[in-house]
């Protein structure tokens, strides 16, 4: 029954920050997906009769390739395939099954915060045996086979019906399609204090998440709505569709505008959220208080002991190079260890693992800790209702007060989206060039201390990233930094991340575009943005 398919090399299959990331039709030409598959499989060793875990946030052309990868994976050995239901999966959920089930590794499909449907965005990743996406050594030779693949192996059979329960044999091989919520949902509950939320919602604070008819709808109406009692309707876009119902599933002040406006409405909501298409980002608005991703990072590690599955204490903590250093105070005071990475989840995995760090976040409304293997949107929002629970203050009171405490890290990410690539690489390599004359320079009242190209060396394996973005630190703390994103399908986009660092309290209360305007111009001024790219501003402001 197994067959073996000839095929030849597409060349531009290299994995970005986080998988392999392409429009659909580009995914859906003769043996593209098959072809990346096999390459994943033929760089893993040892995995004859372990076991595969496979889901997907639902997007449009998710089932087509589950069916694929699972006819691919009898073929290749595998002994069995644990595949969610309908073939949903949430990226957080994958990791925490690939981990509960000790499984051999898993393939999410997922294009994340992209919008979906069949001129839209599609992705695979692979994620190792610890739950986390492949580091880059195996990425990288993923991509070294894509460029020489010339077979495939799968079976001639029917496809597998994944939407109901149960287990079923494929020529030799056990697919056992499984609930995607429960083991998820039962593992917050150890987490956090449940019936403390509980009590928070009985008591009238209204929660609202918008699940952006993405994958966490089914997961938030179960803990939210049935596990903590707020009112059916609390969860809103709550069955995932495969094309987001046109939602652009980034949780973010631009596409998460309407909950935001809400819950800052007089008579709205006390507390709102968003995930993203797989679910592993978050945004968190409370009245009268947007949470940046950096603040709430450093929110959380501050307040961590709260919550009953990190009550005695975190490691330390890691952030992405353009997060604000926000965390690196509360690490401070606490006197654990602080880690700063190139942008991509994949490589907290080490840290975590080797036991060095518990809470990690990136600025791109990521946080998460060694739960799992991934960032995790609904983990973030219940951390932090965990925290109101029990501190019995409101989001903007947790805030201002941790501000006047450890300082305001003013932070915002201008995105330039769809930007010509030889004029985004030409810009990159124009500030490269510049490097080394701009320590010393002034601008304005502003002197730069030091620049360079963000280097990391992984202090567990040894391995070293080059290449990771351009910072531009000025003396008092404040910086800007460009990169390009590794996740984009369509041209380039380039990332500008401003921060300010602000000590005193009687000046945490500007609106943050203006608290950062002069970094913005100088930003500008030294890269050449509006010159290089033909903007005249940002496609979005986060
Ligand atoms: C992915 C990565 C994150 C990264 C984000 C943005 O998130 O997992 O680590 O911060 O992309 O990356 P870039 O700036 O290169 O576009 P997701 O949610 O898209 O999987």
């Amino acid at each position: 029954m197994i067959k073996t398919v000839s095929t030849t090399p597409y060349k531009d299959q290299k994995p970005g920050t986080s998988g392999l990331r392409k429009k659909v039709p580009v995914f859906a030409q003769e043996n593209y997906a098959e072809n990346f598959i096999q390459s994943i499989f033929d760089n893993l060793e040892g995995f004859e009769g372990k076991t595969l875990v496979i889901g997907g946030d639902g997007r449009y052309y998710n089932r087509e390739v589950i069916q694929k990868a699972l006819k691919m994976a009898a073929a290749a050995g595998f002994g069995k395939v644990m595949v969610g239901k309908g073939g949903i999966l949430s990226t957080p959920a994958a990791s925490h099954i690939i981990r509960k089930y000790g499984a051999f590794g898993g393939i999410v499909l997922s294009a994340s915060h992209n919008p979906g449907g069949p001129t839209e965005d599609f992705g695979i990743k692979y994620n190792i045996g610890n739950g986390g996406p492949a580091p880059e050594k195996i990425t990288d030779a993923i991509f070294a086979r894509t460029q020489v693949i010339d077979s495939y192996k799968t079976l001639d059979v029917a496809d597998i019906d994944l939407d109901g329960i149960g287990s079923f044999d494929l020529a030799g091989m056990v697919v056992e399609v499984i609930d995607p919520v429960t083991d998820y949902a039962d593992l917050m509950e150890t987490l956090f204090d449940f019936a403390a939320i509980r009590g928070l919602i009985a008591s009238g604070f209204r929660v609202v998440i918008d699940s952006m008819s993405a994958v966490t709808g089914p997961y938030a109406v179960e803990i939210l709505e049935k596990r903590l009692g707020a009112a059916k309707g609390s969860v809103r876009n709550e069955i995932p569709l495969p094309d987001f119902g046109h939602h652009h599933p980034d949780p973010n002040l631009v596409h998460a505008k309407a909950l935001y406006d809400d819950v800052m409405s007089p008579e709205g909501p006390d507390f709102g959220a968003a995930s993203d298409g797989d679910g592993d980002r978050n945004m968190v608005v409370g009245k009268g208080m947007f949470v940046t991703p950096s603040d709430s990072l450093a929110v959380i590690a501050a307040n961590a002991t709260l919550a009953p599955g990190y009550a005695s204490g975190i490691a330390g903590i890691a952030r992405s190079m353009p997060t604000s250093a926000a965390a690196d105070r509360v690490a401070e005071k606490l006197g654990i260890g602080m880690y700063e990475t190139p942008t991509g989840w994949k490589y907290f995995g080490n840290l975590m693992d080797a036991g060095k760090v518990t809470v990690c976040g990136e600025e791109s409304f990521g946080t998460g800790s060694s739960h799992v293997r991934e960032k995790d949107g609904l983990w973030a929002v219940l951390f932090w209702l965990n925290i109101v629970a029990a501190r019995k203050e409101s989001v903007k009171d947790i805030v201002t007060k941790h501000w006047a405490e450890y300082g305001r890290n003013y932070y915002s990410r201008h995105d330039y989206e769809e930007v010509d690539t030889q004029a985004a690489n030409g810009l990159v390599a124009n500030l490269r060039d510049k490097l080394a004359t701009l320590p010393g320079q002034t601008f304005g009242d502003l002197t730069v201390e030091s620049a360079d190209d963000f280097a990391y060396l992984d202090p567990v394996d040894g391995s070293v990233s080059k290449n990771q973005g351009i910072r531009i630190l000025f003396k008092g703390g404040s910086r800007v930094v460009f990169r390009l994103s590794g996740t984009g399908t369509s041209g380039a986009t380039l990332r500008l991340y401003v921060e300010r660092y602000e000590p005193d309290a009687s000046r945490h209360a500007i609106e943050t575009q203006a608290a950062l305007a002069d970094l913005i111009a100088v930003a500008d001024e030294i890269a050449e943005i509006k010159a290089r790219t033909g903007r005249d501003a940002p496609t979005v402001i986060t």
